[in-house]
């Protein structure tokens, strides 16, 4: 057992006093670290202390060596305390000032600066319309047929129609047959009534192609074009299906329509589908007004088509209409030039394009 600790002598108690009170002050570890050389250190107040026992009698020796071990011993526990006491400030101080605001708005990511295309975004309001009608969505090969962009749809041999659509056509093959770029998409409607038996109900949205340049016609646009055959389709169906497009498409409760007679080869009768609308120095309104725009064309299938793919004309009949796309997006979102639709310009696209995130639904909202 350790002798009772004898009372220090005054120089030692002193020592002890100030540095256990600059220990205390120390308000960092840095300066904690200097209080800590200048007592234990090599050159420190204690260790010099302890130098001199080897100068001391044997009896002083007995007084002072457990004195200034009980010392150090303090004022090491002291350190030690104090560290652990600043570690921990250290650490609170460093929580309280780096706390994390998660309600602060963020850096916008690339998928969210990035703006969805005004034709991307018409596209997919009209599939999200039709397909809440009850439509299923088709598509085809760009690159198509004679026979079914033109054969299969009552355009004859030789008929003048064919020279109306400025076909792009391939190379000859060997065999004397040339495909072409579809002028339309209702190949792809071909495709399916040759494919499935009726009730057929489809859109076929797609790319079309037409040799033609100028202010109001590019080379390549896009077109949507719809399908419906069963035993019983009338033109009252076809009026109905094509005025409630209209409604959900130009958000407006009332969408008054003319069907004007009109000619396609493979529709009969044939309709061509104006929207009221009123026109103005600010541009065009659409749903109201005493005007008229011409948006679709449509008919009742012409019987020479639906027996060229497979299907008796006595037993079904169908509808079918056919719009373009990039004209929709352009009166809906009042773009002026076609052809900036095509120009892929980051600054055109960044005031007309569309946010990402918000994808058209008609449960959301087709457009916000
Ligand atoms: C227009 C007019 C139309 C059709 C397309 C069609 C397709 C088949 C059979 C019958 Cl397979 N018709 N499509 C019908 C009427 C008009 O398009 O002005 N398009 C821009």
């Amino acid at each position: 057992m350790d002798a009772p600790a004898a009372p220090l002598p005054e120089d030692l108690a002193a020592i002890e006093r100030e540095t256990l009170a600059a220990i205390d002050a120390a308000a960092d570890e840095a300066a904690l670290e200097a209080v800590r050389v200048a007592a234990l250190g090599k050159r420190g107040a204690v260790s010099e202390r302890m130098k001199t026992l080897g100068a001391m009698s044997a009896d002083e020796r007995r007084v002072m060596g457990p004195a200034l071990n009980g010392l150090k011993a303090r004022v090491a526990d002291a350190v030690g305390a104090r560290r652990e006491a600043l570690v921990a400030e250290a650490l609170q101080r460093r929580l309280a000032e780096e706390r994390v605001d998660v309600t602060l708005e963020t850096e916008p990511a690339p998928i969210v600066s990035g703006r969805i295309h005004p034709i991307s975004q018409v596209w997919d309001e009209l599939t999200a319309i039709f397909a809440d009608l009850g439509f299923a969505i088709a598509e085809g090969p760009d690159i198509e047929t004679d026979d079914l962009n033109f054969t299969k749809l009552n355009f004859p041999e030789g008929h003048p129609a064919r020279d109306m659509h400025d076909t792009f056509f391939l190379p000859e093959r060997a065999d004397g047959t040339r495909r072409l770029l579809r002028t339309h998409t209702s190949p792809v409607q071909v495709r399916t009534m040759l494919a499935q038996r009726p009730p057929i109900r489809i859109i076929a949205p797609g790319r079309t192609y037409r040799c033609d340049s100028d202010q109001t016609h590019t080379p390549m646009f896009h077109q949507v074009e719809g399908l419906v055959v069963d035993e019983t389709s009338h033109v009252g169906h076809l009026k109905w299906v094509l005025t409630e497009f209209c409604r959900a498409f130009f958000e407006v409760e009332d969408a008054a329509m003319r069907f004007r007679p009109s000619y396609f080869p493979f529709t009969e009768p044939s309709y061509e589908v104006d929207i009221r609308c009123r026109r103005s120095s600010a541009g065009i309104e659409l749903g109201a007004g005493d005007d008229w725009l011409e948006i679709l064309g449509s008919g009742m299938v012409h019987p020479n088509v639906l027996a060229n793919c497979g299907l008796d004309p006595d037993v079904h009949q169908g509808f079918a209409w056919g719009m373009g796309i990039d004209r929709l997006a352009m009166l809906k979102y009042g773009m002026p030039d076609l052809r900036d639709l095509f120009e892929a310009d980051v600054r055109w696209l960044t005031h007309y394009g569309f946010a990402p995130l918000d994808r058209p639904s008609l449960a959301g909202g087709l457009s916000r």
